[in-house]
């Protein structure tokens, strides 16, 4: 296994392919988007990762990862696409079979292909394998396929790449074995090996874990507002427990993954399936309950000057696919308050491009201030200068990432999501 041709270049496959190829292996990295190709060529990198710049620099200068726009013949092909979900629910597998479709062509006898997205169980034994063999060579006696899914956590990336423990599920121990002894290049972490269907309903589970998990957090939010304790205090103590891990309340569960994934589990069993689906109605509906925090400020919002603070799915990326903030100023906009956005990890927005501003003019004549995202930059914010520029000193802090001992003596007011002044 010498030569390395890897589907998707996006969070995971880029990553992963320029790994690989500072590990030593001749790597093609596919795209089908014309533009990503273009500007990685260039050596122009699309995501914000900590480190990713230079790993990728390091990979292209080496002349062992290479850029284009169709695949080609290697010893392993790679697959990292996107898996998003249909209107019901249902996994959406059109990109996985398009990168099968574009594989056909090329497999030959003794290639192990690796499916690293995310997929509901059953998916590479009865959508992938099948794709494969219209090469009219056998899965598992001509060449080897195994689902090894991606774990690594965007901000922490590249560490958790070759820290992490993998789970590789071949559709039959050759395949395993071979996957195994090829991330055995990079790989600190444990391999563990299992069939295909497991490792599927392995990446699900862990992903539906931290949704519920935080739901509960979430709800624990909602029923500390109204008996007026703060959550945080209480999670947190609670944690002390040595078997209790309860996950942080926050204004919803965005990202690719964690709000898309638990569904392919209930799609398999939907009646069965009432906890994981119950979890993510109650994640659904935090945007909407935090727009009844900021609402139960003022007697209407009409008007009001709200400046949200971080857009992302989370902090410290530049992500904001499925982010909890896109419905939180949805709803404010309803109400008829006018949005203002501060985020520097974005710097454009499909919808709300006009309403993003810098710090100063986020901030002017605002009448309130609310954090949706926990970047590492709000933390260092001088609450002084912004309420010489606010209209009133208030604060909704939904991540409880801000120091508000600061704030507070400034005149703040500062909320926490579940724990209102
Ligand atoms: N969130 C909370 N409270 C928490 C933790 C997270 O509200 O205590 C929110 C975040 O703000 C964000 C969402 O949940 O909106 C998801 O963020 P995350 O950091 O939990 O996870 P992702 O989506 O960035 O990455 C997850 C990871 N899965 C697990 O930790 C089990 C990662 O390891 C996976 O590789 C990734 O999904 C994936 O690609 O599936």
């Amino acid at each position: 296994m010498k030569k390395i041709c890897v589907l998707g270049l996006g969070y995971i496959g880029l990553p992963t392919a320029s790994m690989f190829a500072t590990s030593g292996f001749d790597v093609v990295g596919v795209d089908i988007n014309k533009e990503i190709v273009a500007n990685l060529q260039k050596g122009n990198i699309h995501i914000e990762e900590p480190d990713l710049n230079t790993l990728v620099s390091a990979a292209l200068n080496s002349k062992r990862l290479l850029v284009k726009e169709a695949p080609e013949t290697a010893d392993v092909f790679i697959i990292a696409v996107p898996t998003p979900f249909n209107k019901d629910k249902s996994a959406d597998l059109r990109h996985v079979v398009s990168a099968a479709d574009s594989i056909v062509p090329y497999l030959k006898k003794n290639n192990l292909v690796i499916l690293e997205s995310t997929i509901p169980p059953g998916t590479t034994k009865e959508v992938l394998v099948p794709a494969l063999e219209k090469s009219g060579l056998a899965a598992g006696q001509d060449f080897f396929v195994t689902h090894s899914p991606e774990r690594i956590l965007p901000g922490r990336a590249l560490y958790e790449l070759v820290q992490n423990d993998r789970v590789i599920g071949g559709i039959n121990a050759e395949s395993s074995k071979a996957a195994e002894s090829l991330y055995k290049s990079f790989v600190k972490g444990n391999i563990y090996l299992t069939d295909s269907s497991t490792a599927e309903m392995v990446k699900l589970i862990e992903n539906t874990y931290r949704d519920v998990n935080i739901a509960l957090a979430n709800e624990l939010a909602l029923i500390s507002k109204n008996i007026g304790i703060n959550v945080w205090e209480a999670i947190e103590l609670a944690n002390k427990h040595p078997r209790v891990n309860i996950h942080k309340p926050g204004p919803g569960v965005g990202g690719h993954c964690i709000a898309v994934d638990p569904w392919f589990i209930v799609a398999k069993d939907p009646k069965n399936s009432r906890l994981i689906q119950k979890a993510r109605e109650i994640n659904n509906n935090m945007p909407g309950q935090v727009v009844l925090m900021v609402k139960s400020f003022y007697p209407s919002l009409k008007d009001r000057v709200i400046s949200v603070f971080g857009i992302t799915y989370k902090g410290n990326i530049d992500d904001i696919r499925e982010s909890p903030a896109n419905f939180v100023i949805d709803g404010l906009l309803k109400e008829g308050a006018r949005v203002k956005i501060f985020d520097p990890h974005v710097k454009s927005h499909p919808v709300y491009k006009s309403l993003l501003t810098g710090l100063d003019e986020s901030v002017q004549g605002s009448d309130c201030i609310i954090i949706l995202s926990d970047h590492n930059e709000f933390v260092g914010l001088d609450p002084g200068s912004i309420s010489k520029l606010v209209k009133q000193k208030v604060v909704l802090d939904t991540k409880n990432c801000l120091d508000h001992s600061r704030w507070l003596k400034e005149g703040f007011s500062v909320s926490l999501l579940g724990y209102l002044k």
